[in-house]
């Protein structure tokens, strides 16, 4: 609505105020929704937070920097099923946060010689199948870089460990340690699928969520590896002229979450298809893409092949495209119900895909969305 000048007769001029107010609110409505709204970290006093005497874990200064004992620690805290303390939950989201929102909305690696950068999928909260992943193919390192795809969260009942695990190691080797958005890491999903619950069961405040969802909707949406492969979260686009550069280019900041339309929902929520061209999703959300799509999207951008999640894989991942489509997911029996193995992807400086599938491990008997305050777990 644009209005040029002010015009002289009464009617006009009353039209004009209230163009101008309509302006006015747009404007508003707009800054809400990109986020402009007050902090949940604001009047959270940090400083004057008590860590009591009585408690057991390792103290953590964060002015100092996080430590890998203090990581080690945690995750020993997790698997006894004690939670960490708040004040260091709250200074972790909130570094974490400042850290990836400074990021690329595409973050571009490399792997140099005698270094490697395992890309994991989907971990929906399965803790103790994280760590597993850990024990089996080494814990981060400066050397050993880890890409998580998305989706720590929702669905598995150790969510909250799960993020605050990856949360933790991103601190601690912030240039090798990578995280993207899921479609998951939205709030919609989080308070359908258990993680909102969970964090309010857990830590017994809304703002510890409060944190978790501006943190998530500050985190890359992609990340490009050695100019070769495209990591993102749901895969390829509904416009063919869609590049790498489009993405770069993309303002993440402007909205918190990816909404129904546009090019942060279709980066989180597609899917690929057998069939040539484009189809529906069974989603209801997004849209599949197939192979002929997934080689002019390669060809265009010099790329070897788009990794994605966000589908289980029985074997835990899969070759689609003509090996130009990479599905990997790391949540094995997934849910406690499906069968399916999970899997990782290493990558060393040769740029060869080097896969490793591994089973579920064993966790402590608590039904998946345990916390989920939708009817769908056991707090209904
Ligand atoms: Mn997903």
């Amino acid at each position: 609505m644009v209005i040029k000048k002010s015009p002289n007769d009464a009617k006009a001029k009353l039209q004009y105020n209230e163009c101008n107010k309509i302006v006015k609110r747009d404007a508003f409505l707009k800054a809400i929704d990109i986020g402009d709204a007050p902090s949940a970290a604001e009047g959270l006093d940090l400083e004057h937070m008590i860590v009591e005497d009585s408690y057991d874990g390792i103290k953590l200064d964060l002015d100092s920097g996080m430590t890998e004992d203090f990581i080690r620690d945690m995750i020993q805290r997790f698997k006894d099923g004690k939670r960490l303390h708040k004040k260091y939950v709250f200074q972790i989201i909130i570094a974490v946060k400042a850290m990836v929102e400074a990021e690329p909305t595409m973050v571009e690696t490399s792997v140099s010689r005698s270094n490697k950068l395992t890309v994991c999928g989907d971990t929906h909260g399965q803790f103790f199948d994280l760590i597993n992943i850990f024990e089996i193919n080494g814990y981060p390192s400066n050397t050993h870089g880890y890409l998580f795809n998305g989706d720590f969260v929702d669905r598995g009942s150790w969510s909250t460990e799960v993020a605050l695990t990856l949360y933790a190691y991103k601190l601690l080797y912030p240039r090798t340690f990578l995280l993207n958005r899921g479609n998951h890491e939205t709030d919609d999903m989080n308070r359908m699928y258990g993680f909102e619950g969970e964090c309010k069961a857990k830590y017994s405040t809304d703002r510890v969520f409060k944190l978790f969802s501006e943190s998530f909707s500050a985190l890359p949406l992609a990340t490009l590896i050695g100019q070769k492969f495209f990591v993102l979260h749901g895969g390829l686009f509904s416009d063919d002229d869609i590049s790498l550069d489009d993405i770069r280019k993309l303002n993440r900041h402007k909205q918190r979450q990816p909404g129904q339309s546009g090019l942060m929902m279709e980066m989180l929520w597609t899917d690929p298809q057998k069939e040539p061209g484009r189809g529906p999703s069974k989603r209801g959300v997004g849209l599949q893409f197939g192979p002929d799509v997934t080689k002019r999207f390669c060809e265009k951008n010099g790329l070897e092949a788009v990794i994605r999640s966000h589908e289980v894989r029985m074997e835990g991942y899969e070759v689609e495209h003509d090996g130009r489509c990479i599905t990997v997911f790391s949540a094995p029996r997934y849910c406690d119900s499906t069968e399916n193995r999970g899997a990782f992807i290493n990558i060393e400086s040769d740029y060869k895909l080097q896969y490793t599938q591994f089973d579920a491990a064993p966790h402590p008997d608590i039904k998946p969305m345990a916390y989920a305050m939708n009817g769908f777990g056991s707090m209904m």
